[in-house]
């Protein structure tokens, strides 16, 4: 039984024994006091009602961003391995497809069932105190994954556990580097033109590699953003993003994908346009996810780095419920931990992939 249900369990008899005490001393209790909730106070004669099937299991309910990636795929994959009945859980995911209307929806619909936890991943940061406010008051913990939200009121959480997209952002800039390096490329020297494929706008990733990479790339003066647009994650839309900048941008030496789908659009792109990229190729491409797709990409000669994005939270999550059912205090912010891989390392590294 869940630590929530059994709070309410107490409650209920201290209430009803202070229902029965009234009762005893002086008959019914006085008008003056607000009457009872009938259809609600347990009847003292009739038998406890039997619990439900699965009473035992914790109910939780996953307010998941969409598909539309490797990475998330492989994010849900963790939490569907994760909260399966057999580990003692009653499970149900809302697959919200990039709309943060609709994980709002989600989240009122999770109250209205009285689910244990709601573990929500944010698809923008904006927007979401009115309705958390309404799971804390239903008496519902928020843990919240990958993404953030903006709020001046952290009692909306009870914890977050995801990536510092502002460090995966300066990371970008040093895998950079060193890409270039490896190309035999310095790069302190002459002009290196950059285009940026942007996740989705607002959401925490986007906002942090964004700005992380834009912080960093100060250090060198030589670099020059050209041109940043969204290709909102996925492959197809990313594709588009860069089909327009080859149009515009004749003289392209570096793509900062903010996903690795984005950058697979990206190289078929560069491809269909009689260009080359890679290792080998005329145009660095830096992406963020490190899936195993990419490790693929680096290892086909096609992607030339990425910046790790640790998708695996399943275990991270049920670690702060099975903390919070023991009525432990948990940690409000933990970052997972994430690396860089580059393409001379991909085929050694990738075996050892767990996503
Ligand atoms: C990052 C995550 C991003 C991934 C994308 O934590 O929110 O969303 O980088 C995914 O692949 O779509």
């Amino acid at each position: 039984m869940t630590m929530k249900r059994i709070l309410a369990l107490l409650m209920a008899v201290m209430m009803l024994t202070a229902l029965t005490a009234c009762g005893n001393a002086t008959g019914p209790a006085p008008s003056s006091q607000a009457p009872v909730a009938s259809s609600q106070a347990p009847d003292a004669n009739d038998p406890a009602p039997a619990a439900p099937a699965g009473d035992d299991l914790i109910y939780v309910g996953f307010v998941q961003v969409g598909a539309e990636s490797d990475w998330r795929m492989a994010n849900t994959k963790s939490m569907q391995e994760t909260f399966t009945e057999a580990n003692g859980y009653k499970f149900e995911m809302v697959d919200a497809q990039q709309q943060t209307q609709k994980q709002i929806t989600a989240i009122r619909d999770f109250i209205q069932k009285d689910v244990d936890y709601i573990v929500l991943a944010p698809n923008t940061e904006a927007g979401w105190d009115t309705v958390l406010g309404e799971a804390k008051d239903a008496g519902i913990p928020v843990i919240i994954v990958d993404r953030m939200i903006q709020t001046n009121d952290d009692s909306l959480f009870t914890a977050w556990v995801g990536s510092n997209f502002l460090q995966e952002g300066y990371d970008a800039v040093e895998a950079l580097a060193t890409a270039l390096k490896n190309k035999g490329i310095d790069p302190t020297e002459g002009e290196i033109n950059i285009v940026t494929l942007q996740g989705t706008m607002g959401s925490s990733a986007q906002i942090g590699r964004t700005d992380g990479f834009a912080e960093k790339m100060k250090e060198y003066p030589n670099w020059k953003m050209l041109d940043k647009q969204s290709g909102d994650f996925t492959q197809e839309k990313g594709q588009e993003v860069m089909e327009a900048f080859l149009k515009s941008y004749p003289d392209i030496d570096v793509v900062i994908a903010e996903n690795d789908n984005m950058a697979f659009g990206a190289i078929n792109a560069i491809k269909a346009a009689g260009k080359t990229c890679g290792p080998n190729g005329d145009i660095t491409i830096v992406s963020f996810d490190a899936v195993k797709a990419a490790f693929e990409s680096m290892i086909a000669g096609d992607m030339d780095v990425s910046v790790e994005c640790n998708p695996l939270h399943g275990p991270r999550v049920e670690g702060i419920i099975k903390a919070l059912e023991a009525g432990q205090s948990v940690d409000k912010i933990a970052y997972v931990e994430e690396g860089t891989f580059y393409a001379k390392d991909a085929a050694e590294i990738m075996p050892t992939r767990a996503y």
